[in-house]
């Protein structure tokens, strides 16, 4: 696994990083980390993000979070290696992020913990499923190439990537790895709670009452083992917030003692374009539920789209939802 690492980085000068849409914390935050380690190295590094997708304005505050590029402004630049983050499909990069990592760089690097639906060639990937976070997995490739390329710039980026990641170390993949590489983390010069506090915890007021009117809506079925929660393109509108400013809010669902799976469903920009996220406890497999629906993702979060009207979407998720409820209770 490290040899796949040191052997792509060492003769690489020029190097592409991309993100998945909708960045999240962990995402944006490995993306930055890669790109300062990969400074430090003498390497010359950019990182991508497809047209369209702004970052949250609380992760703004990762340490060089103004180097990323729009995917559009450099169609013809050659880079000698092309590092895909936290993606777990092609799709997932947007358009023209894909086109550029698949057409203008010269080595592939994918670097993930996702379950894949189309696995990404053994000889350029690097996934570790059981891993907390992406960040988690750059940690031990960092510092097993140069520990001491390793700065506070980038332990801020991996600590606020892989506490978002865990759910603040709360989530079934915190794991004795996860939590020895925090520790180590913080031995930087970093501010663990401001970090948490940013990543996690701050929302806008337009944020909280985006997730105030969104909780307020959601429905529950089957004995209230199935929760839902809406985001309408008019919720975002009405409380000038974002698709991104969804993340995080489908916790407080799962949190019921009640509720076993958990669903968002937030409308994107395109019409009949759906983007569904999952959470699930105990026996229930977030993962399974996702792959119906062609996603993927965590035995306990994962996500899928679903370009359908939104009736269709409900009709569909409670349809599957209840044999699946049934099919688990039964395992
Ligand atoms: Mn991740």
């Amino acid at each position: 696994m490290y040899k796949i690492f040191t052997n792509k980085i060492l003769p690489a000068e020029n190097i592409a990083i991309f993100m998945h849409i909708n960045p999240d914390a962990d995402c944006i935050g490995s993306s930055l980390a890669m790109y300062k380690f990969l400074t430090n190295l003498g390497k010359s590094a950019t990182v991508f993000l497809e047209p369209e997708n702004l970052l949250r304005k609380n992760l703004e505050f990762f340490p060089n979070a103004n180097i990323i590029q729009i995917s559009n402004n450099c169609s013809k630049t050659v880079f000698d290696l092309g590092i895909c983050l936290d993606c777990a499909t092609i799709d997932r990069m947007g358009k023209k992020s894909a086109n550029i990592f698949l057409n203008n760089c010269d080595e592939k690097l994918w670097i993930d913990h996702h379950e894949y639906i189309d696995k990404p060639p053994k000889k350029d990937s690097i996934i570790e499923s059981h891993a907390g976070a992406t960040a988690q997995i750059l940690f031990k490739l960092f510092e097993n190439f140069d520990k001491l390329a390793i700065d506070n710039d980038i332990a801020i980026c991996l600590y606020g990537a892989i506490a978002a990641d865990t759910g603040v170390f709360s989530f079934s993949t915190t794991t004795n790895e996860t939590l020895t590489i925090a520790s180590k983390l913080l031995t930087y010069n970093i501010n663990g709670p401001e970090i948490i506090l940013k990543v996690y915890k701050e929302r806008t007021i337009g944020e909280f009452k985006l997730m105030a009117s969104v909780l307020n809506n959601a429905k529950f079925y089957f004995n209230n083992k199935l929760g839902i929660i809406t985001f309408k393109q008019s919720d975002f509108d009405k409380t000038s917030t974002k698709i991104t400013s969804t993340e995080g809010i489908i916790n407080s669902l799962i949190e019921i003692d009640e509720v076993m799976l958990a669903i968002a469903i937030a409308e994107e920009n395109t019409k009949d374009a759906f983007k569904i996220s999952i959470r699930s406890k105990q026996n229930i497999n977030a993962s399974e539920f996702a792959k119906y629906f062609g996603g993927g993702g965590h035995k306990h979060a994962s996500g899928c789209k679903i370009n359908k009207p939104y009736e269709q979407v409900i009709d569909n998720i409670l349809n599957y939802s209840e044999a699946f409820l049934q099919k688990s209770s039964l395992e």
